[in-house]
């Protein structure tokens, strides 16, 4: 059902979320209206979309990062609703305050929520306030070396030196000793400084080889908040998701439980709005502890849905229409088993990008088997953008059935033309601890670095 107070939505994002968002728009019978760089002219976003305009040349940042072009090609259309996707201005708050000021509905949190968002050192105080556990480390942002010095001595090292306004790895630094931390503190906080604008940084107690395991949350943003069930995300490489997993095999039922009541209650201490992750390291009992709340639809999605029934994207269109969750917490439960893999034009063993024309496709299909991806038989990957070209989602009963699924797929998945990760995923999934659910962040870095010795 299409509901009242949307009546067209303008998509500023590309690839494979844009084409997720126009079937969502279908869905609900809303009008879409695709903005695309003069690299994206002959995709399939534009091609799906009811209307689409070019907004500026390849580079991000004449397009899809260009606030002007997309504010004036919403303007233009009569668009009264804009949804980010992930990436690109998708967490940017003053872009949300634009769309604002211009009568446009941005699908996602408000302006002063990203804001505060986006400051980590802000978020674990936040989560500690409202009972959510939080790594040992500082509350308040460190003034000199001397605090920090102090601080590291009592949690005890390796600790980590964080920037307040970095993210997904980026201004992260490890501190072995004392020593380390007199050398790299100043340096720690210049490079903040240079990469964020913002020399503001804490210190955390170093966690080795944790999980990384995540709540889907959903928030009406008037105190409202329900969660989608848990993800693991644990199969990455340089902070780049590899492999996605819902449910989870690292904590106990109990656990699962305590960790999706743990980011209910940080959604509704901060009145959170619209769809939202809450991501979290656990230990290997299954202690979790909060690192940050990502105010976007996630690339993993798909496997929240798989397992919950529910249409993330469709519900975030209804949130944002309706200012009502169009679902309550005792009709949602998450059940079965899925993974996420995500295809990438790169080498699979260098994973340098690999751009071209794909010369021969083949997805897998059949029964329980999903594919999220913008390319065709004969499309020219450009090189501006990110690299994934494709998810691969299966779903099953169990964890290890699903497995089974992935091999049969990954097995008929044929792209020539470029070089894919494909050989890379299968050569994974047929590991014996990731068989066994026995995964943590340093998974494939160790793999790799046993296969190269
Ligand atoms: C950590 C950590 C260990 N201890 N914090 C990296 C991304 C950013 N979101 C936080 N990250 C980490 N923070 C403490 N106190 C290890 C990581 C980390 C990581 C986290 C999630 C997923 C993949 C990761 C890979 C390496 C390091």
């Amino acid at each position: 059902m299409k509901p009242k107070g949307i009546h067209k939505i303008i998509i500023a994002n590309r690839g494979e979320i844009a084409l997720r968002i126009i079937r969502a728009c279908k869905e609900l019978n809303i009008p879409s209206v695709q903005v695309f760089s003069e690299a994206d002219r002959d995709s399939l976003p534009v091609k799906f979309a009811d209307e689409s305009l070019c907004i500026g040349g390849a580079s991000p940042n004449q397009s899809y990062l260009n606030m002007s072009s997309i504010i004036s090609a919403a303007t233009l259309l009569g668009a009264d609703a804009l949804h980010p996707g992930y990436g690109f201005l998708s967490e940017n708050a003053t872009f949300a305050s634009i769309c604002e000021d211009y009568g446009i509905i941005f699908i996602g949190p408000s302006p002063s929520m990203l804001r505060s968002l986006k400051n980590k050192a802000h978020v674990r105080k936040i989560a500690h306030q409202a009972g959510v556990p939080i790594l040992p480390g500082t509350l308040e942002p460190v003034e000199d070396e001397e605090e920090a010095k102090k601080i590291a001595r009592s949690i005890g090292y390796p600790v980590l030196l964080k920037a307040a306004m970095g993210g997904g790895g980026r201004g992260i630094r490890k501190i072995n000793n004392e020593t380390e931390l007199e050398d790299l503190f100043p340096i720690a906080k210049r490079e903040s400084f240079a990469s964020f604008g913002s020399d503001e940084i804490y210190v955390e107690k170093c966690l080795i080889n944790p999980r990384h395991i995540e709540v889907q949350i959903f928030g009406d943003g008037n105190g409202e908040v329900v969660h989608l069930g848990v993800r693991e995300c644990s199969i990455q490489r340089k902070h780049q998701k590899i492999i996605e997993e819902a449910p989870t095999t690292g904590l106990s039922p109990q656990q699962i439980k305590e960790i999706q009541e743990a980011a209910c209650r940080l959604g509704k201490a901060i009145h959170y709005k619209n769809a939202g992750t809450c991501e979290f390291l656990a230990d290997e009992e299954g202690q979790f502890y909060l690192l940050e709340i990502n105010a976007r639809i996630q690339v993993e999605h798909p496997i929240t849905e798989e397992t919950t029934g529910i249409d993330i994207v469709k519900s975030q269109i209804q949130t944002a229409a309706t200012g009502e969750l169009p679902f309550e917490q005792t009709s949602i439960s998450q059940q079965g088993w899925s993974f996420e893999f995500r295809i990438t034009a790169e080498d699979p063993y260098t994973f340098t990008p690999s751009a071209g024309k794909i010369d021969f496709l083949h997805f897998p299909s059949g029964k329980n088997v999903r594919i999220d991806s913008h390319v065709y038989n004969g499309y020219t990957i450009p090189a501006h953008y990110d690299s994934m070209i494709a998810k691969l989602i299966v779903r099953e009963n169990n964890r290890k059935n699903c497995i089974q699924l992935a091999q049969r797929c990954l097995e008929e998945c044929t792209i020539e033309g470029i070089k894919t990760n494909i050989p890379l995923l299968q050569q994974l999934i047929q590991e014996e601890d990731f068989i066994s659910g026995n995964i943590h962040t340093g998974f494939i870095q160790n793999w790799l670095d046993r296969c190269h010795k």
